[in-house]
């Protein structure tokens, strides 16, 4: 069984990698929950749904989020209305929120919610939030702590990152069946996608004991790092990293993660800075995906990577 951790559009590519080459009963992927928010009074898990979404085949190929060949009738409509238009949601994506609003209100918990999602959208691995309790990252800028979303889209990221907080984390516990893989004896490996380890790993690892529960696991962790070459293959993690005072390359990944992770996937870009890599074992390989092989050849790398760990 193998445990993908995940954030949003570069963790969703290799979470699809990892589905093309593993069956979906020997996968899963947990989804950081803590970029959601409310909008327009609606539940919005975009983490969640580009995770499912692009393993349902139906992602926007050009962002990585929302519905490929949606239409924004609904978002014209309430700009006419003076509405709030900076969060574009589309009109089949909206239905995800309108629906998932509806059953969150009637009592189900998240996780019930995305893993009836999934199903209704054939995504065979299990697609399991991190929590079923409300998590959410406050950036703190130099214009103060502002909501992820806010943040990441409506000022486009510009603020200098201070730091993050993660808002009710301290009550939240992970998913059940989050819980239950983090002592089951058949977890092979945990693998940490190339999503933003601060907004979109740290809020999965900093539930509860789970970072501890992990490194306790017999499995090896291996973490494919999401700078290429010292920029972020996608998103604002290169001026997060300078802001923050770390190396914006692998080596501060490395860093970041430290004794959690046995191994790190860095792209032939970083070979100068694979033996400035102390503690993890390292391998160099493709980690740009542009093109569908890419993932899956990214995928077969990081298992090839675990049972070579594990065997050792
Ligand atoms: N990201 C943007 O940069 N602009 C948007 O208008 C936007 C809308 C959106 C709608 C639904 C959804 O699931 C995701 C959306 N995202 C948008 C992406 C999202 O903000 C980020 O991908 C994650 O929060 C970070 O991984």
């Amino acid at each position: 069984m193998i445990v993908a951790l995940a954030g949003g559009v570069g963790g969703a590519k290799l979470a699809l990698g990892l589905a093309r080459v593993l069956s979906p009963e020997d996968y899963a992927i947990i989804v950081n929950t803590a970029d959601d928010f409310v909008h327009l009074g609606l539940a919005i898990s975009p983490d969640l749904d580009t995770v499912t979404y692009t393993l349902a085949g139906i992602a926007n190929p050009a962002t990585g989020w929302g519905i490929a060949g949606d239409t924004f009738g609904f978002l014209e409509a309430l700009g006419r209305l003076g509405g709030e238009t900076w969060f574009r949601l589309g009109d089949r994506d909206l239905a995800t929120h309108v629906e998932r609003t509806r059953r969150l209100a009637a009592g189900e918990p998240l996780s019930t919610i995305a893993a009836d999602f999934a199903r209704r959208l054939d995504v065979g691995p299990a697609v399991i939030p991190m929590s079923d309790q409300p998590v959410r990252t406050i950036v703190e800028t130099d214009e103060g702590g502002l909501d992820f979303q806010d943040y990441l889209v409506r000022r486009r990221a510009q603020p200098v990152v201070r730091g993050f907080r993660y808002a009710g984390i301290e009550r939240a516990r992970p998913a059940p069946a989050f819980d239950r893989l983090l002592d089951a004896p058949g977890v092979t490996a945990f693998v940490i996608c190339p999503s933003n380890p601060f907004v979109s790993i740290d809020p999965i690892l900093g539930i509860a004991d789970v970072r501890a529960r992990i490194r306790r696991h017999p499995a090896p962790v291996i973490a494919v790092s999401p700078l290429v070459g010292g920029a972020a293959v996608k998103g604002p993690l290169a001026a997060m990293m300078r802001s923050l005072g770390r190396p914006a390359d692998a080596t501060g990944i490395a860093l970041h993660y430290g004794s959690l992770i046995d191994g790190i996937v860095v792209d032939h870009a970083d070979d100068a800075l694979a033996h400035a890599i102390e503690g993890p074992a390292v391998r160099v390989a493709p980690t740009v995906m542009r093109s569908l092989d890419d993932r899956i050849a990214l995928a077969r790398t990081v298992l090839t990577f675990a049972a070579a760990l594990a065997g050792s």
